[in-house]
């Protein structure tokens, strides 16, 4: 049985790809952050809270990593720990270079020192790419990034490459594009925008405020990307790769599609200066040619069933939930939504 060790196996792609792995037969193991309020949701959501084995460590501490790589003895780390908000980063630049930057020199200098047989994936972005000219990224695209978080995966891109040759490190970049699902984090755009409009539709909510309605992304399903990461890292070389879609569209579209999905009017979502960045990628578009000729990969989810997937999702929790039904989900711990339930529920 082979064993997988993923950092930041709470979020979205962590749950995910451990979800994956248990169906390839992997002793699954993850690292979680202490925090004052466990945040295991994602794992209870996909039934694989009990599956795995949940270890705390922090990638701003090297000896809980090591510490991490003694008792999960793992043939492959999966490193997608990180400070993952384009927008917090540039609230706390420090702590984004801490975290998603010199987190992955920690993961690789413990690896190194512990067993430099193991395979390792690090999850860096196409944020990396930033504004340059309008044509979709690949393997050999030139980096601009456009912020602290940008920058911080510059870091970690290079790091991994820097293994890779200097210490023979079966080391991997994923570039991936922007992925989505009913369980990404409730404040990026597409979540923002499925939570917003099916608040308004059962009359929870009057408005969304979002910011910036122009910038286009190239956003596909995660759970097809997570079988694009495994894929990765089962290659004889390891090698970079991009994971996309090839088409991109408008924050505008994906609001437009999801009124659309959800029976609400596109005059409720509003655009407010105080949510726009200090620096925006204006556009960004993939091309996943290397992935689909080397891994086989290939996306199957389109953009409007992307919005449908993830709009329905939001509608049918929040019915279940207003009829009383318990389950696992991040609206009832996030400020606002929890006010929004504890108030329905009284009534
Ligand atoms: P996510 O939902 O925000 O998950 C990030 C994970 O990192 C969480 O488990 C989080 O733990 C953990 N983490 C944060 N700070 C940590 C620390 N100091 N020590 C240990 N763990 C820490 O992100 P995601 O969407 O799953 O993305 C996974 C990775 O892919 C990230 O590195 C992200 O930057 C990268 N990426 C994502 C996309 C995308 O579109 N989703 C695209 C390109 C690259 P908590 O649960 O405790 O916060
Ligand atoms: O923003 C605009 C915002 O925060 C997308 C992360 O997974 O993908 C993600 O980064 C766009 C930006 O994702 C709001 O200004 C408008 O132009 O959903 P996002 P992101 O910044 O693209 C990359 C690949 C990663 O690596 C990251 O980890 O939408 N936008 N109005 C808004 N964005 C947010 N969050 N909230 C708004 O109200």
């Amino acid at each position: 049985m082979k064993r997988a060790l993923i950092t930041g196996i709470t979020g979205q792609d962590g749950a995910y790809l451990a979800q994956l792995l248990l169906k390839k037969n992997y002793k699954v193991s993850g690292t979680y952050r202490r925090l004052s309020t466990p945040n295991f949701w994602r794992l209870h959501y996909l039934d694989i809270y009990d599956k795995v084995v949940l270890i705390p460590a922090d990638v701003r501490d090297s000896k809980s990593l090591y510490e991490t790589l003694v008792k999960t003895d793992p043939d492959e780390v999966y490193h997608l720990s990180a400070q993952s908000f384009v927008g917090a980063s540039f609230d706390q630049p420090l702590q984004t270079s801490d975290i998603t930057g010199f987190g992955v020199l920690r993961m690789l200098e413990e690896i190194k020192k512990f067993n430099d047989k193991i395979k390792f994936y690090h999850a860096a972005s196409s944020e990396m790419f930033g504004d340059s000219i309008n044509k979709p990224k690949n393997e050999n695209s030139p980096f601009h990034p456009a912020s602290p978080y940008a920058l911080a995966k510059v870091y970690g891109y290079w790091t991994v490459d820097m293994y890779r040759k200097a210490y023979g490190i079966h080391a991997t970049n994923g570039i991936l594009f922007n992925h989505e699902s009913p369980i990404r984090g409730l404040e990026f755009v597409t979540r923002k925008i499925s939570n917003g409009v099916a608040k308004i539709h059962l009359g929870l909510a009057n408005d969304l405020k979002l910011g910036n309605l122009d910038a286009k992304r190239d956003w596909g399903y995660a759970p097809e990307y997570v079988e694009g990461i495994w894929k990765m890292v089962q290659q004889k070389k390891p090698e970079d790769y991009v994971l996309a879609t090839n088409d991109s569209h408008s924050v505008k579209e994906f609001v437009l599609e999801a009124c659309k999905a959800a029976g609400v009017s596109s005059k409720k979502i509003k655009s407010t200066k105080s949510n726009f960045r200090p620096l925006d990628v204006q556009y960004l578009q993939g091309d996943y040619s290397k992935a689909k000729k080397k891994l086989n990969w290939k996306p199957k989810t389109k953009f409007s069933e992307l919005v449908k997937i993830m709009v329905n999702e939001d509608i049918s929790r929040w019915e279940r939930w207003l009829k009383g039904e318990y389950f696992f989900w991040d609206a009832i711990t996030s400020g606002d939504d929890s006010y929004i339930i504890a108030k329905k529920r009284k009534n």
